[in-house]
């Protein structure tokens, strides 16, 4: 394929992938996390309201591995989910308690925060 075609099928891939996107993303206050060996997860630190629907969506660039592999937010995510390389993990939630949430992997070392206010 030259470069004018992929840039079209780009173009046009974006087209179709954009509404469902929006759709998912429709009154929840969403972030975007990449995850990364050298780096765990960026942006860490998050900021929310009591009572706001929350979608975390991280991307793993690289597959987590050993103590990391897996990602939660004890009180709010129980369930641990793995970070796999190219598998978005979505985490939808409601936090209805103020208060300072460690995000962290499954035996609970901490990799980030969530402040509910
Ligand atoms: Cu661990």
């Amino acid at each position: 394929m030259d470069r004018k075609r992929i840039i079209i099928l780009a173009a046009a891939l974006m087209t179709l992938a954009a509404p469902a996107t929006m759709f998912a993303a429709e009154g929840a206050k969403t972030f975007s996390i990449n995850y990364t060996k050298s780096k765990d997860i960026a942006p860490s630190s998050f900021t929310v309201n009591a009572g706001e629907k929350v979608r975390l969506e991280i991307n793993p660039i690289d597959t987590a591995s050993g103590c990391m592999s897996d990602i939660m937010i004890p009180g709010l995510v129980e369930k641990p989910q793995p970070l796999v390389k190219g598998k978005k993990v979505v985490m939808e939630f409601t936090p209805q308690k103020p208060g300072t949430y460690k995000i962290t992997c499954a035996m609970g070392v901490q990799r980030g925060v969530l402040h509910v206010r």
